[in-house]
């Protein structure tokens, strides 16, 4: 049996913990190709953070206690021909900030990097933490009127920060069982989508939201990339009558990528492991 070791790298609020619990349930239903293989003593997280989705909410931030702790979940196919560490290494909210202001990795980051064989890059749409660069002709005005958010502006725009972590990943992934390492990239909150958007696909989504990143996912031939998007439970769960629509149906209903097939078309699936089993593949 080969066993491979994963990343999820994306920042705060990039949709990684719900994932991560989504992705626990569907190991546990077994109705898929890949199921748990992952010991006792790591279970008892995340199966507390899975038990927010069961009962109709988004798994909560992180809590400070628990934050810049790493942690795995193993799988593996029925078969057993396949497994693989997935490591989350959880970053305090400071860390990262300074992280993507200095565009330098903190030193224990690296560490898993460099020991990681693929990795999956988290994207999330909506998310209130996305910073478009500022359009300075229209919005000039309005920030002379003293309405610019001074934290937003001092940021770096979410797509420098998204090719800065490919190059972190480009430059650091171990290469020894693959010269060409494969990322998965997800966009999280597929379901915040308009209908029209996203039957584009994620290639349009991020040409339109990060084209500068979306340019360089297509120059890049040191790694093999493919792009997804996710719904951890095909909805809203800040919204009350989808809340109640998603208790009545119950968890192996809901959630699901979005992924190209061989021909192009773009596949819906419910197998929410789908961005996993393409790296292992
Ligand atoms: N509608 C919708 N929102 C999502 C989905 N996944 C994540 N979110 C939202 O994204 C927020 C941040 O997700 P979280 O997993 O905590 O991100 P993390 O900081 O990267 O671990 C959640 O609180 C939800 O509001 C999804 O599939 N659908
Ligand atoms: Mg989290």
């Amino acid at each position: 049996m080969k066993q491979k070791s994963i990343i999820l790298v994306g920042g705060p609020d990039s949709g990684k913990s719900n994932y991560l619990a989504r992705l626990w349930l569907a190991l546990e239903s077994q109705n898929f190709d890949l199921i748990s293989a992952t010991t006792p003593n790591d279970i008892r997280y995340v199966e507390s953070i899975a038990e927010h989705l069961l009962q109709g909410e988004f798994v909560p931030r992180t809590e400070p206690e628990e934050k810049n702790r790493e942690f795995h979940v193993s799988v593996k196919s029925k078969d057993e021909s396949l497994s693989a560490d997935i490591v989350v290494p959880d970053i305090l909210g400071e860390i990262w900030a300074k992280a993507v202001s200095t565009l330098e990795i903190p030193e224990k980051w690296l560490k898993t990097l460099k020991s990681a064989d693929s990795a999956i890059l988290f994207i999330r749409a909506h998310s209130e933490n996305n910073i478009t660069p500022l359009n300075w002709v229209t919005s000039q005005d309005y920030l002379k009127m003293g309405y610019g958010d001074k934290e937003k502006d001092d940021a770096l725009p979410t797509q420098i920060v998204l090719m800065e972590l490919l190059r972190f990943i480009d430059q650091n992934i171990n290469r020894k069982s693959n010269p060409k390492p494969k990322v998965s990239i997800i966009i999280t909150a597929w379901d915040l989508l308009d209908v029209e958007e996203a039957k584009k696909g994620p290639e349009e989504y991020l040409m339109n939201e990060f084209p500068l990143f979306a340019g360089r996912l297509s120059d890049i031939d040191s790694l093999e990339i493919k792009l997804f998007g996710s719904s951890i439970v095909g909805g809203d769960l800040k919204e009350d009558t989808f809340v109640n629509s998603f208790l009545e149906k119950g968890i192996d209903q809901t959630g699901y990528v979005v992924e190209r097939d061989h021909n192009g078309n773009l596949k819906h699936n419910n197998d929410v492991c789908q961005p996993i089993s393409w790296l292992l593949s």
